[in-house]
């Protein structure tokens, strides 16, 4: 499967369903929704000013994500990006831990620490993202090296963008797990963008996937708005990672359909390029597949997306009734003993 755009990519429409159970495929579509639901929320919420920083969402590209993730087990890890904040939601994190991550709330994962929407969730094996563009490849390219060293089963997806595939770090991380057959399947959301950089600015490739090439292992390029394709493409890599043959650059290729952040009006962009994109819509498509195979019913539809809406109500309320840390918290939990040199009130 060395770079080439995946075979997924050019089957016809119908054929893939019966591929696929009916649970997976149910499952895969609450999914989107639950993701494309928490993010348009989220977007709201920061535009009411209910929380500060910043948000940077991923509609638009909810397939490449849930593709990529939902067949993952849960002792499997994931090294999100800024963009992902949907990961702990597919990974299985609990909403209301999620939007209290985002207002920054004593009761969040991290009690309150990491920038918005930059969450990671432990109990699961999400690793909280790292500001630094690609800095999460190298921090999630550590723990796969961790985990073949005990000889564990588990594996790793990392996630980023295309602009990160122009930085020192992403040549690092891979070109190290390519030389240890590391246990780690690297997803590349391929947004077009990276802030106001268009692609053809940042590489002269066609297909990022090619990169894989220089590093030793296979990479393959996929419709990353077609979560069905998508999930194929991952189910083989992260087989093949999970077997001990080492890792796969996935090119998911996608759009956001927001700024780079909500600060962002994005008037980079030709309203033409976003229309045609929004036409592509991976939610709207795949609901369009499974109502045409009878997969799914106008009723199950309503229930599904009724079901999330309540349990995003539900986890907001949570989030905004949460305290705030206590000031004298700040400094708990960043040292593994105490540090003689900024102690608790030492000013
Ligand atoms: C080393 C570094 N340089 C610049 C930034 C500012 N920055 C944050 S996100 C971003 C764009 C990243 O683009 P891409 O990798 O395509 O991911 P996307 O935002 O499109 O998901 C930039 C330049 C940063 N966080 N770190
Ligand atoms: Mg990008």
């Amino acid at each position: 499967m060395a770079s080439k755009t995946s075979r997924a990519v050019m089957e016809p429409e119908g054929e893939k369903a019966s591929q696929h159970s009916p649970e997976l495929l149910l499952g895969l579509y609450r999914t989107l929704w639950k993701c494309r639901m928490a993010d348009e929320k989220a977007r709201v919420l920061f535009r009411q000013g209910k929380f500060g920083g910043n948000f940077y969402s991923a509609v638009g590209q909810e397939a490449t994500n849930v593709g990529t993730a939902f067949g993952l087990r849960e002792d499997d890890w994931i090294a999100p990006s800024h963009r992902d904040w949907t990961s702990n939601i597919i990974k299985g994190a609990p909403l209301k831990f999620c939007f209290a991550q985002l207002f920054a709330k004593a009761t969040s994962p991290d009690r309150g620490r990491s920038s918005p929407a930059h969450m990671g969730y432990p109990p699961l094996h999400v690793i909280t993202p790292a500001s630094s563009i690609a800095g999460q490849l190298n921090v999630g390219t550590g723990v796969a090296f961790g985990l073949k060293k005990h000889g564990r089963d588990t594996i790793v997806v990392a996630y980023f963008g295309d602009g990160a595939t122009s930085i020192g770090g992403f040549h690092e991380a891979l070109n190290f797990a390519g030389v240890h057959k590391l246990p780690i399947v690297y997803v590349c959301a391929n947004n077009l963008w990276a802030e106001s950089v268009p692609l053809r600015l940042q590489t002269a490739l066609t297909n990022l996937s090619e990169r894989a090439k220089a590093y030793g292992f296979p990479g393959v390029s996929v419709d990353g708005n077609d979560v069905l394709a998508v999930y194929d493409v991952a189910q083989t890599a992260i087989a093949r990672a999970r077997s001990g043959q080492g890792p796969t650059l996935i090119e998911c290729k996608t759009y956001r359909w927001y700024g780079h952040s909500e600060i962002d009006p994005a008037k980079y962009r030709i309203k033409e390029e976003v229309d045609a994109w929004k036409k592509k819509d991976p939610v709207a498509t795949f609901e369009k597949h499974l109502l045409e195979k009878k997969i799914l019913t106008d009723a199950k539809k309503t229930q599904v997306t009724s079901e999330i809406t309540q349990e995003i109500n539900e986890a907001v309320e949570f989030a905004e009734q949460s305290p705030y840390p206590d000031p004298s918290e700040l400094s708990d939990h960043v040292w593994g003993a105490p540090y003689g040199g900024a102690q608790k009130g030492s000013r």
